[in-house]
């Protein structure tokens, strides 16, 4: 690295030593924005990157709710607004045991870029809590999220910062948490996105990350005068993301056969298709089972429980064409990425954030592995966010078929700016270098207009 972006990284090193999640989305960016620091010696006189890298505000809080035992439980909750040089700082909450600073900084610095990438009016923020929904009740899912908002309320608001969903945080609990916050300011507004279209949610906003995610695949393929039909393909994580780029993936010709969720996962040779997805999307999504009951129910299936082996996920070392880790952070480690390559993988898009370790994105590019970062693969769900505030805004709704009209746009969009920004860098066919690049380009210049603040 050069000095400057040097500089960067040893001081997020010595400031955060806890926040390895922290540091190494920030080492991913700065050895992207390395490349064409010296070409703008503005960014640095304006000292963009020392800012870029300090959250505008992190609020930590104490979130106590009772069980349905009566006892009394406190969990904690973040919200980290990163950036607002583009607008209202927006991202979503994560609901899951392992939620820390360093987790929600991540989350919230690689949103910034993502957002910027989506070419609507949003800064980047992301929040959440250690609350572990799995086991509970819906009273105690509902007390909690009162609570959550509770405190929340006090840091958002629809031109302020807009929080949706992400892991453990779907319909049911934005619908808790914007009656819990409509009754606290006692007005109806945009505030949250993720809502039901009963009540102000946009069409397409629950399919949107993974149609996005294929919607952005198939745009790398097509450059390559290839398509999704007849290729096989593994999707990881059984949740909203997942869900919806096996159906996406099947509308395209494209045949699934994996899926899974943190206890293991399954490999069906034979397809998961319309049907056996239903059974997922009931399975997950309203009994909220675990995905070994796929295995029970579908005799052709096989169960893996997941286990140490070697260090390597099991999921990533099935025959496959295509991999979209659609779970959680560092999935895919360097012994996994070589596990895909030996397995005949071509293309890899993250639905996930940060799903691959920054020596498993090297295998990829040092085996001309076409793959989609998750700033820019996954963008479709703030995406539709975005343009629900638009529809919230203007009091209308609009139809499903226009809102998956402007996706498509925003995808085949966000593909060519990245592949663009890439080759002008010097870096053709690294998706990760044009993603970052112009993500950043875009952030450092409205930072420069708006002045030292
Ligand atoms: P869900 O809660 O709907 O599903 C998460 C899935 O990932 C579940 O199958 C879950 O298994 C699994 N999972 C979660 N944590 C772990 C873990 N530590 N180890 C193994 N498996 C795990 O979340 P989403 O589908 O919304 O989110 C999935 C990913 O996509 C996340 O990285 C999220 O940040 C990202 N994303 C989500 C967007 C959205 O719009 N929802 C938009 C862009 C990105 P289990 O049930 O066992 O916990
Ligand atoms: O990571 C993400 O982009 C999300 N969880 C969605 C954020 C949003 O505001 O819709």
């Amino acid at each position: 690295m050069r000095d400057i972006t040097a500089a960067i990284f040893n001081k997020i090193r010595q400031d955060d030593p806890n926040q390895a999640e922290f540091q190494q989305a920030a080492q991913e960016f700065l050895l992207s924005v390395d490349k064409v620091i010296d070409d703008l010696p503005h960014v640095a006189y304006h000292k963009i990157l020392d800012r870029l890298i300090e959250p505008e505000r992190a609020i930590i809080f104490r979130v106590p709710w009772t069980d349905d035992e009566g006892t009394l439980r406190v969990n904690r909750g973040f919200r980290v607004q990163m950036n607002s040089a583009l607008g209202p700082y927006k991202g979503g909450l994560r609901f899951h045991p392992s939620v820390n600073l360093s987790i929600i900084k991540f989350l919230a610095f690689e949103q910034t870029f993502k957002n910027s990438l989506t070419g609507l009016m949003m800064g980047g923020g992301k929040g959440g809590s250690n609350f572990d929904p799995k086991g509970k009740s819906d009273a105690e899912v509902m007390r909690f999220c009162q609570s959550f908002m509770t405190e929340l309320s006090r840091h958002i608001g629809p031109d302020t910062d807009v929080p949706a969903g992400d892991i453990g945080v779907g319909g049911r609990e934005i619908g808790y948490m914007f009656g819990q916050y409509k009754r606290l300011r006692n007005e109806f507004t945009g505030t949250l996105t993720g809502k039901s279209p009963l009540w102000g949610g946009s069409y397409i906003r629950p399919e949107a990350t993974g149609y996005g995610l294929v919607y952005l695949a198939a745009a790398m393929l097509q450059d390559k005068s290839d398509s999704f039909e007849g290729k096989t393909c593994l999707v990881s994580g059984s949740g909203n993301v997942a869900q919806f780029t096996v159906e996406k993936l099947n509308a395209l010709g494209a045949k699934v056969v994996t899926l899974s969720d943190s206890s293991g996962c399954i490999y069906d040779p034979s397809g998961i298709d319309t049907e056996k997805l239903a059974f997922i999307k009931t399975l997950k999504n309203v009994t909220r089972g675990r995905i070994a009951a796929y295995a029970g129910k579908y005799k052709e299936a096989e169960y893996y429980p997941r286990t140490e082996n070697n260090g390597a996920n099991k999921i990533w070392t099935f025959p496959a064409d295509c991999a979209f880790p659609c779970a959680t952070q560092n999935e895919i480690r360097e012994i996994d990425a070589k596990n895909l390559l030996a397995g005949g993988v071509r293309l890899v898009a993250e639905g996930a954030n940060m799903p691959t370790s920054l020596e498993g994105v090297d295998v990829f590019h040092d085996n001309g592995i076409l793959f989609a970062p998750a700033k820019a693969a996954n963008a479709g769900g703030v995406a539709v966010s975005g343009l629900e505030m638009a529809q919230n805004s203007s009091r209308i709704q609009w139809t499903a078929e226009k809102v998956d009209q402007q996706l498509q746009r925003i995808m085949k969009g966000i593909y060519a700016t990245i592949s663009e920004t890439a080759e002008r860098h010097g870096s053709k066919g690294n998706l990760v270098d044009g993603a970052n690049i112009a993500g950043f380009l875009k952030v450092a210049n409205a930072m420069i207009d708006q002045g030292y603040v």
